[in-house]
C-alpha cells in the first residue's frame, strides 16, 4: 500500500494519497454523460425505492462469484473510429445489495473515473487515470500514470480500451479527467490536470505539474500540452463557460508546495491547445480545492464554490467566490469575492452545488471533510459529509448538517497519513426520483451510498468493506436499465469496479 509522506502548506498534515490528490484529483462527471450523476440526474421512478432501506451489513452470495478471467482479443467492429483492446472480464459478484462488475483488474493504482459516451453508440463508457504505484523502497520513485478509455462492448463485463496517456508519455498523477466537446465538431474532447508535489522528491522526475486537452480526430486523441514538467501542480479542473462567450473555459487550482491559486484558463479555438496559455488568478491563497459552479447569488454570472484542503484554507475550509465583475479588457480575470459558508467540520476535500437535493429548487451544498478521529488524539470534527444550506444573507455562513454515519478513518501509521472520507457524488441510486450519495471512505477503507429514505433523510450503507483509498462515486444509468449503476475504482487494489443494483 502507498500513502505519502506528509504535505504541503505549512500546518495542515498529509492526507492519504487518493484524498490529497483527490484534491488534486476528484469527482465530478462530465455533462455529457447522460443522465447520472450530478445534478442532472435521473428521475425515473420504480419499485425499488420501496425496498432500498435495508441495513448496512453485508451479505456476501458465494454462488455467484467466479474468478476473474481475462481473454484479450482485437476487436474489429463497432468502434466508431477509435480502436483499441477488447478485454472481457469473466464472472461478477455480489457486493451487499449490488452486483459488481469488473472493468479492469490489471490497472496499476487506479484513481478516478469519469463517464461519458465517446464513440456515440448509446453506450456510456469510462475514462480511468491512473497514477501506478509509488516505490518507496528506495526513496521515492514516481511511476508515470495513464489515461485509459474503455469503451462499452456487450454487457458490464466487455470494454474495449483505448490508452490516452501510457507510461512513457511522461505524465505524472494523472487527475480525473474532463470531458467536453471543446471545439464545438461533435464528438467529445478531454482536459486532464496532473502533478503533485512529491514529485520533487524523486530525482529522476522534478518538476511534474500538467495540463492538457485531447483533442479527439476521430479515431485518435491528439494530445496538446498548455503546461507540462510545471513547477505547479493542478487539481482537478472545471469545465465551465466563465466569461459566457460561447467557449469552454477551465478553472483549477495550481500549486507549488507553499503556494496556491485559483486560477483559470480562457478557452481559444484560435489557439493550437484550445486555450489560452496564461492563467487568470481568480484568488491567489486558496488552498487544495476542487472548484464547483453555479449562479449562486443568482444575477446572472456564474459564481465558484469549493471545499478547501491545504494550509491556505484552514479556518475557512468551504467558501464560495461571488463574480461581481465579468472579465474585461481592462479586468481580465474578472473580479471574485471570497464569501465563508463554513468554518466548521474541518478541512475538505470536495462540495459541490446543487438545487435538486430536496427536490424543492432551492441551493444547497454538499460536502465531505476529510479529518481523522481513529487517531489519538482524535480530530475535533467527525469524518462526514455534510449539507449546507444559506439562509437569506447569502455572504452569511451557512447552515450545516450531517448526513452520514459511522466514517471513521484507519488511524495514521507513521508518515502514512489517513482521513476520511473521500471523493463523492450525487446520484439517484434506487430510481425513486430523489437524489443519493456514493461516496469513497479513503481513509476508512470502505464505500458507501447513503440512501434518501425521505427527503433529506439518509441513511449511510455500505457497498464495499474493503476498497481503500476508492475514487470515482459516479454513477450513471450504464446498462440501460433505468437506474443508475456507480463506479469505483479500488487504487490499492488495482479495480474498477461498475455496481448494478440487485
Ligand atoms: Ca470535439
Ligand atoms: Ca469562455
Ligand atoms: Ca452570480
Ligand atoms: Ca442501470
Amino acid at each position: 500500500m502507498t500513502r505519502l509522506p506528509p504535505a504541503p502548506h505549512g500546518s495542515t498534515p498529509g492526507a492519504s494519497l487518493l484524498a490529497c490528490i483527490a484534491l488534486c484529483l476528484a469527482a465530478c462527471p462530465s455533462d455529457d454523460g447522460g443522465e447520472g450523476s450530478d445534478d442532472d440526474a435521473a428521475t425515473e421512478t420504480d419499485d425499488e425505492a420501496t425496498e432500498s432501506s435495508g441495513s448496512t451489513e453485508t451479505e456476501t452470495e458465494t454462488e455467484t462469484e467466479t474468478e476473474t478471467e481475462t481473454e484479450t482479443t482485437e476487436s474489429e467492429t463497432e468502434t466508431g473510429g477509435l480502436e483499441g483492446e477488447l478485454i472481457c472480464n469473466e464472472g461478477s459478484e455480489a457486493v451487499s445489495e449490488w452486483l459488481r462488475h469488473t472493468v479492469a483488474d490489471d490497472i496499476p493504482g487506479p484513481a478516478f473515473v469519469s463517464i461519458a459516451d465517446f464513440d456515440d453508440d448509446g453506450k456510456l463508457d469510462l475514462l480511468s487515470s491512473a497514477f501506478g504505484l509509488i516505490d518507496t523502497s528506495m526513496g521515492i520513485a514516481i511511476p508515470e500514470g495513464t489515461l485509459t478509455l474503455h469503451l462499452q462492448r456487450e454487457g458490464l463485463n466487455c470494454w474495449e480500451r483505448v490508452p490516452l496517456v501510457s507510461e512513457g508519455d511522461g505524465v505524472e498523477f494523472p487527475n480525473e479527467s474532463e470531458i467536453a466537446d471543446l471545439d464545438g465538431d461533435g464528438d467529445l474532447d478531454v482536459v486532464l490536470a496532473a502533478g503533485f508535489f512529491v514529485c520533487m522528491f524523486d530525482p529522476n522526475v522534478g518538476d511534474c505539474g500538467g495540463l492538457y486537452v485531447f483533442e479527439n480526430v476521430g479515431t485518435e486523441f491528439v494530445r496538446h500540452d498548455i503546461t507540462d514538467a510545471d513547477p505547479q501542480f493542478f487539481h482537478r479542473p472545471g469545465l465551465v463557460d466563465l466569461d459566457g462567450d460561447g467557449v469552454l473555459d477551465i478553472v483549477t487550482a495550481r500549486e507549488t508546495f507553499m503556494t496556491s491559486e485559483l486560477v483559470w484558463y480562457r478557452g481559444d479555438l484560435d489557439s493550437p491547445t484550445l486555450f489560452e496559455a496564461e492563467a487568470r488568478v481568480i484568488d491567489p491563497e486558496v488552498g487544495g480545492t476542487i472548484p464547483d459552479f453555479a449562479d449562486i447569488d443568482e444575477d446572472g454570472d456564474l459564481d465558484i464554490a469549493a471545499g478547501r484542503f491545504f494550509g491556505l484554507g484552514e479556518g475557512e475550509p468551504y467558501v464560495w467566490w461571488e463574480q461581481t465583475a465579468a472579465p474585461s479588457d481592462a479586468v481580465p480575470e474578472g473580479e471574485w469575492l471570497r464569501h465563508v459558508i463554513s468554518t466548521d467540520h474541518g478541512q475538505a476535500i470536495q462540495l459541490r452545488l446543487t438545487r435538486d437535493l430536496y427536490g424543492d429548487d432551492t441551493l444547497r451544498a454538499v460536502a465531505s471533510n476529510h479529518v481523522n478521529q481513529g487517531n489519538e488524539p482524535p480530530d475535533e470534527w467527525e469524518s462526514a459529509i455534510i449539507v449546507f444550506e444559506p439562509g437569506d444573507d447569502l455572504t452569511a455562513p451557512w447552515t450545516s448538517t450531517i448526513i452520514s454515519e459511522g466514517i471513521v478513518s484507519l488511524p495514521d501509521d507513521g508518515v502514512a497519513i489517513a482521513d476520511a472520507p473521500g471523493v463523492f457524488d450525487l446520484a439517484d441510486a434506487d430510481g425513486d426520483g430523489d437524489l443519493d450519495v456514493f461516496l469513497s471512505g479513503d481513509g476508512d477503507p470502505r464505500t458507501f451510498w447513503l440512501e434518501q429514505t425521505e427527503t433529506a433523510t439518509f441513511t449511510t450503507h455500505v457497498i464495499e468493506e474493503s476498497l481503500p483509498q476508492a475514487g470515482g462515486g459516479h454513477a450513471y444509468d450504464l446498462d440501460g436499465d433505468g437506474d443508475n449503476d456507480p463506479v469505483f475504482t479500488g487504487y490499492e487494489d488495482a479495480r474498477i469496479y461498475v455496481y448494478e443494483r440487485e
